[in-house]
């Protein structure tokens, strides 16, 4: 794991080093979908990340946002978001990352997040902790909705979606002591792992966007499950996260919307 974190560091730094001699400079902007953004550079740090590993450890599988990839069963696959906040990035607003993660059978076992403007590096392995430019991390120890400060984001369908998280945002703005929504899943999560975010919860994210972070929050003593409290994959389509403390609390206003939304669709009224 050693060699495999080593390298995951290296080509992070690398590409992080491309991003920020871009910022203020993406040429070619398209659009994957209605607002879902990818740019030159984007493409460009996939593929320095992508044949970077490829040379280091050949037999490894990877699946990248930009480049897809596959996902049968195999013991290694790096599992990429070349600059998480894609939006952020274009925008020229300071706060995106690259994520990395190596899953081994399809499970997170180390991950690694840059954010080069800041020249902040999140990284964990299985078992090992977690760090913020090698100084330990943990969550926080906040107990009460009223005094977090909690994070969200919303999916690029957000005007198509039934389960837009709008109505989650106005519970948790009402709960809670602030909510922020920055634009970056994986920092948003790894802003959780070092205490900084109590709370994060979000509909419609990527593998790719939560699987570094996921073993980064892990390690750091977080806790991650679905809405309803079940376990989360980072192939699931909704994440709760929180410093475990709060977890419960969480759950119980996403639930108690998700019933709300229930009886109106099923008898009309609540
Ligand atoms: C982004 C996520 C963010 C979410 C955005 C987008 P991308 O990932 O990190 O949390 O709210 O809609 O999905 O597309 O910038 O890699």
């Amino acid at each position: 794991m050693k060699e495999f974190l080593k390298e995951a560091i290296a080509v992070a730094l690398k590409s992080g080093e491309m991003i920020r001699r871009h910022v203020g400079k993406a040429k070619d902007i398209s659009f994957k979908g209605a607002a879902d953004l990818v740019t030159d550079v984007d493409k460009r740090s996939e593929a320095l990340i992508k044949s970077y590993l490829a040379k280091k450890f050949p037999t490894h599988q990877f699946l990248g946002e930009e480049g897809g990839g596959d996902r049968t069963g195999c013991a290694y696959r790096w599992v990429v978001d070349p600059i998480d906040g894609t939006t952020n990035f274009v925008h020229d607003l300071p706060y995106f990352s690259v994520s990395i993660a190596l899953e081994s059978d399809c499970k997170p076992v180390l991950g690694v997040v840059y954010d080069p403007v800041h020249n902040e590096l999140f990284h964990a392995v299985k078992g090992g902790g977690a760090f913020l430019n090698k100084k330990s991390i943990k969550v926080s120890k906040v107990k009460e909705l009223k005094q977090s400060l909690l994070c969200t984001g919303f999916a690029y369908e957000l005007k198509d979606t039934r389960d837009s998280n709008v109505e989650h945002f106005v519970d948790f703005l009402l709960a809670a002591q602030a909510i922020r929504r920055l634009g970056s899943a994986s920092l948003d999560m790894c802003y959780v792992a070092c205490g900084r975010f109590d709370g994060y919860w979000e509909v419609g994210l990527k593998p790719w966007d939560t699987a570094a972070a996921l073993i980064i929050l892990k390690e750091a003593g977080g806790k991650a499950t679905k809405f309803n409290g079940s376990p989360y994959s980072h192939y699931d389509q909704e994440i709760l996260v929180s410093n475990g403390l709060l977890h419960k609390k969480m759950e119980d206003v996403l639930m108690r919307r998700r019933r709300v939304r229930h009886c109106k669709v099923t008898f009309g009224k609540y």
